[in-house]
């Protein structure tokens, strides 16, 4: 089924120069962008972007890692984009992703792991509304 994902490039992938690599990955998978911008997240959508997390220990430092510079966003599209592109990025631990995944390969950490990715559907929806507005996209 074609499918949308949301991609986030973070400040810490932006400031090491990382964003061509991660684009230029998921181009040569076959991944269609379809939006995409630069931005610097104000603290307002970064609260509501982690809202799911509001209650955890790291929430805070979460908010402030991601507002700490500029981040890339982009849309994808393509056959089964969700899945394809999390199983790309590896797991959230860096430490513990495997190589040739995206945080395998330019990760050592839990926080500063280069990407974020929706994970679902209803994720994409609402993440993808904080970010990017319906005359972002290409026809
Ligand atoms: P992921 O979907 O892999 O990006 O990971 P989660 O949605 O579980 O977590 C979102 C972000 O919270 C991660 F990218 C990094 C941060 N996080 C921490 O800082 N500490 C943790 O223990 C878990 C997640």
């Amino acid at each position: 089924m074609i499918e949308r994902t949301l991609v986030l490039v973070k400040p810490d992938g932006v400031r090491r120069g990382l964003v061509g690599e991660v684009i230029s990955r998921f181009e040569r998978k076959g991944l269609k962008l379809v939006a995409l911008k630069i931005l610097r997240m104000s603290r307002e959508k970064a609260m509501d972007f982690y809202s799911v997390h509001a209650d955890k220990p790291f929430y805070k430092d979460l908010v402030e890692f991601i507002t700490s510079g500029p981040i890339v966003a982009m849309v994808l599209e393509g056959d089964s984009a969700i899945s394809v592109v999390r199983q790309m990025i590896g797991p959230t631990d860096g430490r513990k992703a495997p190589p040739g995944t995206i945080r395998g390969d330019f990760a050592l950490s839990i926080q500063e792991n280069v990407v974020h990715a929706s994970d679902s559907p209803e994720s994409f929806e609402r993440e993808s509304k904080i970010i990017f507005s319906p005359e972002d996209y290409v026809a």
